[in-house]
């Protein structure tokens, strides 16, 4: 190996390194949103309040939160997401930070 060749290896060398700690940096901001991650779950439509943007929901065991079955309030983000809700209705929902809903989808209706 000539003299530059080396060189040539030192300078690579030294633009990589930081190169690869930029990668473990990138890592840990997306272990980040995991604790944000979003939360299915899938309960019965028992009261819709559009003026506070509330839903109350009788709501399956939720796994992940360590919940039992339970009727409970959530916020919602969106008074859109109320909209063509009814009572009784069957729906799947997604939390966000254990207390507000996302989305909500009718699986089925009475
Ligand atoms: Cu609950």
């Amino acid at each position: 190996m000539n003299p530059e060749t080396l060189a040539l290896i030192a300078t690579l060398a030294l633009i990589a390194a930081p190169d690869a700690m930029a990668q473990r940096d990138a890592h840990q901001h997306h272990a980040a949103p995991t604790a944000t991650a979003l939360i299915a779950g899938q309960g019965v439509v028992k009261k819709i309040d559009p003026e506070k943007l509330r839903l109350t929901l009788a709501h399956d065991p939720i796994e992940k939160l360590g919940w039992p079955a339970m009727t409970m309030p959530f916020a919602v983000t969106d008074k859109a997401l109320l909209q063509g809700l009814r009572v009784n209705d069957v729906v799947r929902f997604e939390l966000r930070d254990e207390q507000t809903i996302v989305a909500v989808k009718v699986v089925t209706g009475k």
